[in-house]
């Protein structure tokens, strides 16, 4: 059984990051999912008919700065984006997971999150 959130509720939340103040409250987000250590929402700017973002409420930048200890924590995060792509109505006619890491990948908001996009065939990954 999981129990990271227990862990992850120590954690302090970084002062300067967007997606912290999204888990927080304080930035107001189009939530679809929470749970004690998971959260999901609409993407602001969305590239797809449905874009969503899953992240943990624990602050992790990148997937560079992922640990040992968060092992049951990504593994939580991956089937609650599983639970939260099949909500959205997406199981069927599939979807794209997507992490961004680093400069090189365009990633800009640096707490770590996973991409859902889908309800529409997608492009080529690298267009
Ligand atoms: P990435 O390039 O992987 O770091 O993607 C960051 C995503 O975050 C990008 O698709 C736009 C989205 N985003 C940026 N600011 C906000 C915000 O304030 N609210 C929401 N819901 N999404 C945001």
């Amino acid at each position: 059984r999981y129990d990271g959130c227990k862990r992850n509720r120590g954690v302090r939340p970084l002062s300067d990051c967007l997606f912290c103040k999204i888990v927080e409250g304080t930035i107001p987000s189009r939530k679809v999912y929470e749970d004690d250590s998971v959260i999901a929402f609409h993407d602001i700017q969305p590239q797809a008919p449905v874009h969503l973002l899953v992240i943990p409420k624990k602050h992790i930048a990148t997937m560079n700065d992922c640990e040992e200890q968060d092992q049951m924590l990504l593994g939580h995060l991956l089937l609650s984006a599983q639970k939260i792509a099949k909500e959205a109505g997406l199981a069927e006619g599939g979807y794209r997971l997507i992490n961004n890491c680093g400069r090189d990948s365009g990633q800009v908001v640096f707490h770590i999150h996973w991409h859902i996009l889908g309800g529409e065939k997608l492009g080529p990954l690298n267009a």
